[in-house]
């Protein structure tokens, strides 16, 4: 069988583990062929980090798109993160349009905040285009910062606890034609994890590990990417689910015990070898 291609539409910031830095090695260590499909080059990340400097690839990304085109390409994943300028919303979806196959699943993780705070570079149009944009997914992996302003509410004003988090994913899901992996969902004050809801089964499932007492930039895109990697090889919701929040504790516990500081994302690279299969 070919290896199956993902198609990632993330920024590559150079320094800070977060999107393609993390994307591509994820990706890869499952078996996947990562296609990178960048919005914006950074420096770094716009967390914690001060006078990044910001490359906007809007007008390059169309560009990419004709060519990718003209070669037939095939994707079996659609997986798009943060975006570099509001008008990529509509490249974005115009990608997913033109590449969607039968056998494609479409991952949005709807990048806008974080902790109650929208990222510094999102505008709000490009919030309100998020909404648009992640109608067209098959999978949502909203944080409780996102999951708020998708649902158009004030954080402070989410419902809480384990059913908190399960009317969430229900609300957020369309009806039920859309699943979400709601992820920072946490049953108990002790455990974090993710809840989400399978629009194939119509059920809602929570996965839950011993919380790590930090947190970290990048923990997003980590789990993201687990999860449409899971998803591409076949995982149920659940399974990816379990496998991202296993894998990014993993991640979480290594760099806690290094005492790494929060801003350089996840130490995951010594642990990459969790997500290979077989053997040479
Ligand atoms: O991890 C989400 C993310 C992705 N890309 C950039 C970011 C952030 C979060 O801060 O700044 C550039």
């Amino acid at each position: 069988m070919r290896t199956p291609r993902v198609a990632a539409i993330h920024d590559m910031s150079g320094f800070g583990r977060c999107s393609l830095t993390v994307a591509i090695p994820v990706l890869s260590a499952m078996g996947l062929q990562c296609c990178p499909l960048p919005t914006a080059f950074l420096s770094t990340h716009t967390g914690g980090f001060e006078g990044f400097s910001f490359l906007d690839m809007t007008d390059e990304m169309p560009r990419v798109a004709e060519h990718w085109k003209t070669l037939y390409l095939g994707f079996q994943c659609i997986y798009s993160g943060f975006l570099g300028s509001e008008r990529q919303i509509q490249i974005v979806s115009d990608f997913i349009r033109d590449f969607r196959e039968e056998d494609t699943v479409v991952v949005v993780d709807p990048v806008m905040g974080d902790h109650g705070t929208v990222y510094q570079t999102y505008t709000p149009a490009m919030c309100e285009g998020m909404v648009h944009l992640a109608e067209q997914a098959d999978v949502i992996v909203p944080n409780l910062t996102e999951a708020a302003l998708l649902l158009g509410v004030p954080y402070g004003e989410l419902p809480t606890g384990e059913n908190g988090c399960r009317e969430i994913v229900e609300r957020l899901s369309l009806d039920g034609r859309r699943s979400v992996v709601l992820t920072g969902a946490s049953a108990a004050p002790e455990l974090t994890g993710a809840m989400c809801f399978d629009a194939k089964t119509g059920r809602t499932k929570s996965v839950q590990v011993r919380r790590i007492p930090r947190e970290f930039y990048g923990t997003g895109d980590v789990f993201a990417s687990v999860l449409a990697g899971a998803l591409v090889k076949g995982e149920t919701l659940p399974d990816a689910s379990r496998q991202a929040v296993e894998f990014v504790r993993a991640c979480a516990e290594r760099t806690a015990e290094q005492n790494l500081p929060i801003r350089e994302g996840v130490d995951f690279e010594p642990l990459l070898g969790l997500l290979m299969g077989g053997r040479v």
